[in-house]
C-alpha cells in the first residue's frame, strides 16, 4: 500500500474513532515507538543526505497531518463527553448544605459577657490580674492581717515558695487583689469590675474548689451607699431582665468594708419553682441571699495609697457560677465543671448570640 494510501487509511480511522482509546491505539500504529510514520521517519537517517532530501517532507508532512488529525480528534470527542455530562448531570441547589459542627458558649462565660456589657453602660472597665497572688494582695490589703480570723475562712490554696519579698503565694480566694493592684498602678478616680476564677479548698454540692466571682469597685469623690444601692439595683434589673426586682440591703461584716452589707432579692415561688421579682414580705415570697458588699474600709483606701478623707468607695462581691444557675434554671453547680458536652449541648448558648443592651442581655434559647 503507498504512503498517500495509508494516510487516507489513517485519517478515516481517526475520524471514525468513537472514544479515547480507539484514537490512542491508532496514534501508538502511527506515531508511537513502533508504530508506521515513526519508522518511515527513521528510516530517513540511513539514505544518503540528497535522497533524504527529497524524501523528508513528505514524511514530515504525514506525520504532521497525523498529529494534527489526532488532536483535533481528542478535543471533540472530550468536548463531546463535556457536553453529555452537562446534560445527564444535575446539581440540585435546593438540597441543605452539610452543617458546619458549631461550638457553644459556656454558661460562665455567657454570663461573663453579660455582666462585662451591663457595667460597661454604666462606665465600668473590665480589670484582669493573676490568678496566683501574694499573701500582701489577697489578705493584708484587704484589711485581713496575718493573724485575722477571716483568713482561715477562707480555705487557702497555699504553694511551698514564699514570694520574693517574703510573702506566702497562694491562689487567690476572691479576685480583690485585682482592684488593688488597679488602685495602686493607676490611683483614683476607679470604676471597674474583675470577673475571674478563684479557688477555695471546698468541695461539696454547692462548693467546687475553683468557682467564679465577679466583684465591683468605685472610688471617687463623695460616693456613699446610695450610689451602692442604685448600681446594684441597676444591674440587677437589666441582669433578670426585669423591672420589679426589688433588694434588701442586710447589715454585715466583712474585713474589707466598713459599713458592710448583704443584698437580698425577693422571690415568689410558682409551681414550687423561685422566680425573682417582687418584695420577699409578700405573702408566698421570701429572700434570697445574692451577693456582699459595701463601702471600702478606710484602711484599705490608705493601705493603696490613696487619702481616705479624699477618696471613698463602694465595693461589691458576687458568685458568677450562682448568677448563671438562678437565671438559666441549673440546678447542679458541679455539672459546670465535669467538661460533659451533652450538659453543654443542653445548656450552652450560642457563640453569634451576643449580649446587647439593646437587643437584649439574655441568651435567646
Ligand atoms: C461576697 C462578698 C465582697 C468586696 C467583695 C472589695 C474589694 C476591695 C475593697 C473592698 Cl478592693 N471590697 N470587695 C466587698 C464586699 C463584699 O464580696 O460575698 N462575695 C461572694
Amino acid at each position: 500500500m503507498s504512503n498517500e494510501a495509508r494516510i487516507a487509511e489513517t485519517l478515516a480511522a481517526i475520524d471514525a474513532a468513537s472514544d479515547a482509546d480507539a484514537v490512542e491505539a491508532i496514534r501508538i500504529e502511527t506515531l508511537g515507538k513502533q508504530g508506521w510514520i515513526s519508522a518511515a521517519l527513521k528510516s530517513l537517517g540511513a539514505m544518503p543526505p540528497e535522497e533524504r532530501a527529497k524524501a523528508a517532507p513528505a514524511i514530515q508532512a504525514m506525520r504532521q497531518q497525523v498529529a494534527d488529525a489526532i488532536a483535533a480528534k481528542k478535543g471533540d470527542l472530550d468536548e463531546a463527553a463535556l457536553e453529555a455530562s452537562l446534560a445527564s448531570e444535575t446539581l440540585d441547589l435546593s438540597l441543605p448544605a452539610p452543617e458546619t459542627p458549631k461550638g457553644s458558649v459556656h454558661p460562665v462565660s455567657q454570663v461573663m459577657d453579660e455582666l462585662a456589657e451591663i457595667f460597661a453602660d454604666m462606665g465600668f472597665a473590665v480589670a484582669a490580674g493573676p490568678e496566683i497572688e501574694d499573701d500582701w494582695h489577697n489578705f493584708t490589703a484587704l484589711n485581713m492581717p496575718e493573724s485575722h480570723p477571716a483568713r482561715a475562712m477562707h480555705d487557702t490554696f497555699y504553694f511551698p515558695d514564699t514570694a520574693p519579698e517574703g510573702g506566702r503565694m497562694l491562689l487567690r480566694t476572691h479576685t480583690s487583689p485585682v482592684q488593688v493592684r488597679t488602685m495602686m498602678s493607676q490611683g483614683a478616680p476607679v470604676r471597674i469590675i474583675a470577673p475571674g476564677r478563684v479557688y477555695r479548698s471546698d468541695s461539696d454540692a454547692t462548693h467546687t474548689p475553683m468557682f467564679h466571682q465577679i466583684e465591683g469597685l468605685v472610688i471617687d469623690r463623695g460616693i456613699h451607699l446610695g450610689h451602692l444601692k442604685w448600681t446594684l439595683e441597676t444591674f440587677l434589673k437589666a441582669f433578670f431582665e426585669r423591672q420589679d426586682i426589688v433588694l434588701r440591703l442586710r447589715p454585715s461584716y466583712f474585713p474589707f468594708t466598713e459599713p458592710s452589707v448583704e443584698v437580698d432579692v425577693g422571690f415568689a415561688l410558682e409551681n414550687g419553682k423561685r422566680v425573682l421579682g417582687g418584695s420577699g414580705d409578700e405573702p408566698g415570697h421570701g429572700w434570697m441571699e445574692l451577693l456582699g458588699s459595701g463601702m471600702v474600709n478606710r484602711r484599705v483606701i490608705e493601705m493603696t495609697g490613696l487619702d481616705p478623707d479624699e477618696w471613698q468607695g463602694f465595693a461589691f462581691g458576687v458568685g458568677v457560677d450562682r448568677l448563671a444557675m438562678l437565671k438559666y434554671g441549673m440546678d447542679d453547680l458541679r455539672a459546670f465543671f465535669d467538661g460533659d458536652v451533652r450538659w453543654l449541648r443542653h445548656y450552652g448558648f450560642s457563640p453569634f448570640d451576643q449580649p446587647t443592651l439593646s437587643a437584649g442581655v439574655g441568651a435567646r434559647a
